[in-house]
């Protein structure tokens, strides 16, 4: 019996972190997808029926099952398509994995992005907090090529997606190098590893366009 076809549709908006490693994850897993933009700030019938507990992307359609957030999907991903994993069999690296996942999107996104732009002890404290939390990247990366070891994996997409194609694009626009070469090391190489990657170049916001919509939003 011929093996049913798979539909895989993807709803997103250009310029989302959250969107950007999903897309990641299916084209290393090299899982074609159908491509759904949405234009916040409007929001399409479509997104309010597929995801009206929280109304936002990505939101991934595999054939007739539903699934948002950004985490559960990758999961989801890396468990239906065995090829090329994106989290470590070893349960403790595993479990490290999703802890720091966690910590970029619930620490650094906030601290490193709502708190800079209020900034309310002024922007100097905000920076070097920011930079302390960024401090636990710059250790977890030392002496890896990425943060799943030779190849990117769930870290490297959720980091990579937020840090230097999102947040150091808000913090450009600031005029803040919050990341400088002296003091994070590690994580420029990092960066640099991640450019050359084709998958991620591919998944990355074009600069001018993120950085032209990111400036006038700030
Ligand atoms: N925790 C969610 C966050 C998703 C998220 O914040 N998506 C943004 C786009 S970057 C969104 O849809 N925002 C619409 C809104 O907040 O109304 C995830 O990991 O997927």
């Amino acid at each position: 019996m011929a093996k049913k076809k798979e539909c895989v549709k993807l709803l997103e908006f250009w310029m989302s972190p959250f969107s950007r490693r999903v897309e990641m994850a299916l084209k290393l897993k090299g899982v074609p997808y159908e491509y759904l933009e949405e234009d916040f700030p409007k929001k399409t019938p479509l997104l309010l029926k597929l995801n009206p507990v929280h109304k936002k992307v990505p939101v991934l359609v595999h054939n007739d099952k539903i699934l948002s957030e950004s985490h559960v999907i990758l999961e989801y991903i890396n468990q239906t398509w065995k090829n090329n994993p994106i989290l470590p069999q070893d349960p403790y690296e595993k479990a490290m994995a999703r802890f720091w996942a966690k910590f970029v999107d619930e620490q650094i996104l906030s601290l490193g992005f709502m708190s800079l732009v209020k900034a309310e002890n002024g922007i100097e404290v905000a920076i070097e907090e920011t930079r302390e939390l960024i401090t636990y990247l710059e250790k977890e990366v030392t002496g890896k090529d990425f943060f799943g070891g030779k190849t990117i994996g769930f870290l490297d997409m959720v980091a990579g997606s937020m840090i230097p194609f999102c947040l150091a694009r808000a913090w450009e626009c600031m005029g803040i190098d919050m990341i400088p070469h002296e003091k994070f090391p590690e994580l420029n190489r990092w960066i640099k590893r991640l450019n050359e990657v084709e998958i991620v170049r591919e998944c990355i916001p074009p600069k001018e366009k993120h950085i032209e919509r990111a400036c006038t939003k700030l």
